[in-house]
């Protein structure tokens, strides 16, 4: 089966599960499920489900298993995007070719569905042992591992430092503590709790961690490049707004060339991180190289 296959159908049955998984549009107080839902689905690459459902499957676990997590994933993942488009944060009016949700819902709304994705997110993980027969001691890992993750030593710290940082001028070692925690560690996280479901052992842990560590910073350039380089339409998004906000990226700190070089880097980076691992390994690899060539 071709990646281009392999990312469609995983993508769509993401898309499923999360159809299922979110309130209906018409249960009260339905704005705020709608707002949810039109964060959520319609769009998005998918990929820290995707990353989830692949690792557990490197390790021989079933991913039906991972689903339950693969969808808490994203509505995490979409819970951030609502929120760094607010006025507040980045300020933007779209995002997967749409309005982002505070200018179809207003900015409370807006906030509110975050807030919600985000307490639904973990409803998810906690219900992983009754409906997805994960075992209770891997849920709390899970759970563990989430939270350290997104909170204020992982996202949002990124997005602190992120915020703190614009319109100054930092070093390179800010840049990479704001990437790899606004951007990698949900990254990190993703692959880490797939690899824990389907079985992995510590060693392999360790793998599939730094392999997270190398994406996180490979996706996270390249996201900085099309910024530059991509096409809007394809973007789904403005381009040039890490200029216009005076934004560090790592175009603006290394040169754009130099930036390319590095994801190339990291991309190599990540195919050594993995070689350890079983054969069926070779599916993150290809998502890899997937990421260094996309253009949205
Ligand atoms: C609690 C106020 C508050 C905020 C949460 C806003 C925030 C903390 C963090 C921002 C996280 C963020 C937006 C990181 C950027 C990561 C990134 C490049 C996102 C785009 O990911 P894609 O390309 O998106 O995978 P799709 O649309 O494909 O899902």
């Amino acid at each position: 089966m071709s990646l281009d296959l392999y990312l469609t159908n995983k993508a769509d049955f993401i898309e499923k599960q999360l159809e299922k998984a979110l309130p209906a549009n018409d249960i009260y107080p339905s704005i705020i499920h709608e707002a949810m839902r039109y964060s959520v689905l319609g769009g998005g690459k998918r990929l820290r489900a995707i990353l989830a459902l692949a690792a557990c499957e490197v390790f021989s676990g079933s991913f039906e298993q991972a689903i339950g997590f693969a969808c808490a994933l994203e509505m995490i993942h979409a819970y951030t995007l609502v929120h760094d488009d607010l006025p507040c944060m980045d300020d933007d009016d779209y995002r997967r070719g749409k309005l982002t949700t505070h200018k179809v819902f207003g900015e409370g709304i807006a906030v509110l569905a975050g807030d919600a994705l985000l307490t639904l997110a973990f409803e998810e993980l906690a219900k992983m042992p009754e409906k997805y027969q994960v075992s209770t001691e891997v849920t709390i890992q899970l759970i563990k591992e989430v939270s350290e993750a997104i909170g204020s030593q992982g996202v949002i710290g990124g997005q602190v430092v992120d915020l703190d940082s614009e319109g100054k001028s930092i070093d390179s070692n800010v840049l990479e503590y704001i990437h790899h925690h606004k951007t990698g560690k949900l990254f990190i996280a993703s692959l880490k709790g797939g690899a824990l479901i389907g079985g992995a052992n510590e060693e392999q842990l360790k793998a599939v961690v730094d392999f997270g560590t190398y994406f996180g910073l490979a996706f996270q350039i390249t996201d900085d490049v099309l910024d530059l380089t991509g096409d809007a339409t394809r973007l789904g998004k403005p381009v040039g707004s890490d200029t216009e906000q005076g934004k560090n990226t790592y175009p603006s700190i290394f040169g754009l060339e130099n930036a390319q070089e590095m994801a190339k880097e990291c991309i190599l980076n990540c195919h050594q991180a993995v070689t350890s691992l079983p054969k069926t390994a070779s599916i993150l690899g290809d998502i890899a190289d997937f990421i260094l060539n996309r253009d949205h």
